[in-house]
């Protein structure tokens, strides 16, 4: 199975970050996170784009705040699918990280998940790899019917209940 990068413009995004990597360890999928940083350290974001792909990853997930133009730069080196998690790290409350995500020009997309969307960001990576992963789409499969079954569930005791409300 090909792998997930998992990586985060700041070591202070991780609290967020770690939800999406509860997710691919709940699915059973390799990882390898990494603290990147598009400004920072801009040779290296670069050189990990350019290799993704060869070191056998299959999606890049991309968390960053603020100007978060984390994805867009390693998409810019990489054919991969890159899923991009704006993280709500700034005074402007996540809204200039997700603009900086979601509005990159066409031609380079980074399919964009919500402000602290960790977990859809996991998921997502999870349902490119299923693509070729049969075991893994049964998984995913099985997760919804699990969703489903728990709102089943709420609904029937908001039915029961409605009267005592
Ligand atoms: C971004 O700037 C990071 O992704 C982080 O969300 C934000 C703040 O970084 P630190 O100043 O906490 O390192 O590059």
């Amino acid at each position: 199975m090909k792998k997930v990068a998992v990586v985060m413009g700041s070591d202070s995004d991780l609290p967020v970050v770690k939800r999406s990597i509860d997710i691919l360890r709940q699915f059973g999928v390799p990882f390898e996170a990494r603290v990147i940083s598009a400004h920072r350290t801009p040779d290296t974001a670069a050189e990990f784009g350019k290799s993704a792909a060869a070191e056998g990853f299959g999606v890049i997930i991309a968390a960053a705040g603020k100007a978060a133009h984390l994805g867009g730069v390693l998409a810019a080196y990489t054919e991969l699918p890159v899923v991009g998690l704006p993280i709500k790290s700034s005074t402007l409350d996540g809204m200039d990280s997700l603009l900086s995500m979601v509005q990159m020009p066409k031609g380079v997309p980074v399919a964009t998940v919500a402000i602290d969307g960790a977990e859809n960001a996991g998921i997502l990576a999870v349902q490119i790899l299923a693509l070729s992963d049969e075991g893994l789409a049964g998984a995913l499969r099985e997760y919804r019917g699990k969703m489903a079954a728990e709102v089943t569930a709420k609904d029937s005791e908001l039915q029961d209940n409605i009267d005592k409300l």
